[in-house]
């Protein structure tokens, strides 16, 4: 067989871009390298339909081990007592619970993607939004916060089988209890999608979701810092409130219902490499030093805050609890669109971001997001937030000047060559 040099060419150059560059979106990070090492390896020669000890093909009594271990370490991790690690995705891991509960035309009720939802908690253009009859609350417009008031209202006017709460650009906490008080009073259920803060999570920053969620999904690879997929997670089994029942007339458990939703329901054969990597990646969560990695996207995400608010940025609800900030750019008379062009062309990495009550198209927005998880897994410290700062600011303040985003550019690649992005690199 012939060497694939022309791909392995191209994997070089996306190293080269990764190490030299400043990564700040925030639904990125870098994974380890034995969470790599797990995820590129013999496993993913494996089919292994179904689910540890009752699968559908011979040969599976290792994967089965290490499917296993992924599971349990999950439960550890959140205390949970129940845990699926096949979501190929998180979106995918989001289809399959809304499957597991859901009928076709259901009601659900999710936060707006314009005001920092997520594609598949009900938008029009996603299956959410397509199988289900979605309806949204939003942030407020005065102070950026979630509007519960909102959430009320709508849960009350449609009567939604699901509550959905959980975002891809909101950087404050949640209000769980308020969340499951409005669900209760309609009879919803309760989704967590904790895809972006999973990590602070984990290690106890952030409010915990899940004794007042009665589900929660995640992806595995934002402040999770594992392989790419999904996870769907349950505090507690209960026996489902859908009439659902099993072959001796009982009902159904949810765990059971999920499963089955997971597999056949949404998907085939599982990856057991990446559930390998998935293994990997909740070790080092349960380690001390993932503690401390958590403690330092807090630390630099409000030391950028601090440096953003210095330079007159206007940051969405006044600043952040987690690892992200959402920056409206009106103040500075450049669009979304306009700022993450001119900063690629500087090496800065980031994502052009609706605000929220936008006036401009998804395409173009008026804002953009920032994520710090992915530098601090580099070994940036608060003390160099500020100088990233400068480096947007100076693009941003002059957008068109392509001369300075080079010299900027220069720059960056001189200061990111002092971090490390992988000792054992080879392609
Ligand atoms: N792509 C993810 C994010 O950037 O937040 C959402 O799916």
């Amino acid at each position: 067989m012939t060497f694939d040099q022309e791909i392995f060419d191209l994997i070089q150059e996306e190293y080269n871009r990764q190490h030299m560059g400043l990564e700040l979106i925030a639904s990125e990070n870098f994974t380890s390298e034995q969470v790599m090492r797990a995820m590129g390896n013999i496993m993913t020669n494996k089919y292994a339909e179904g689910y540890p000890g009752k699968r559908y093909y011979g040969g599976c009594e290792v994967v089965d081990k290490s499917e296993q271990l992924a599971i349990d370490r999950a439960k550890h991790i959140f205390n949970v007592a129940f845990a699926n690690v096949q979501p190929h995705s998180g979106a995918q891991a989001n289809a399959a619970l809304m499957l597991a509960i859901l009928k076709p035309g259901d009601k659900i009720l999710g936060l707006d993607l314009s005001m920092g939802g997520h594609l598949t908690h009900g938008s029009p253009v996603n299956f959410s939004g397509k199988l289900y009859e979605s309806h949204f609350y939003s942030v407020k417009k005065e102070d950026g916060l979630v509007d519960y008031d909102m959430m009320e209202a709508q849960a009350h006017e449609h009567k939604p089988k699901l509550i959905i709460c959980g975002a891809s650009a909101y950087s404050r906490d949640w209000d769980y209890p308020r969340i499951r008080a409005i669900a209760d009073a309609v009879g919803a259920f309760v989704l967590c999608d904790m895809s972006h803060p999973a990590g602070l999570i984990a290690k106890g920053h952030l409010r915990s979701p899940f004794e007042y969620c009665h589900f929660v999904t995640s992806t595995t690879h934002k402040t999770l810092r594992g392989p790419r997929g999904g996870i769907i997670l349950m505090k507690h089994d209960f026996e489902n409130t859908l009439g659902i029942l099993d072959p001796k007339g009982n009902l159904k458990m949810m765990s059971d219902l999920i499963n089955l939703a997971v597999f056949p329901g949404t998907q085939g054969g599982p990856l057991e490499h990446v559930i390998a990597a998935k293994a990997v990646a909740f070790h080092e969560i349960m380690q001390d030093e993932f503690m401390i990695y958590t403690t330092q996207i807090l630390a630099n995400a409000k030391a950028m805050e601090r440096a953003f608010q210095a330079k007159n940025y206007d940051i969405v609800s006044g600043g952040t609890d987690n690892h992200l900030l959402l920056i409206d750019l009106r103040n500075k008379n450049v669009t979304g669109k306009k700022a993450e062009n001119a900063l690629v062309k500087a090496d800065i990495t980031l994502n052009k971001n609706m605000v929220p009550y936008d006036d401009k198209s998804p395409f173009v927005t008026s804002g953009i997001r920032v994520g710090v998880p992915a530098l601090t897994t580099r070994g940036l410290k608060e003390n160099h937030m500020e100088q990233i700062v400068d480096w947007i600011d100076t693009i941003i303040t002059d957008v068109d000047n392509e001369q300075k985003a080079l010299s900027v550019k220069s720059e960056i690649n001189e200061f990111m060559r002092g971090f490390e992005l992988y000792k054992n690199w080879q392609v």
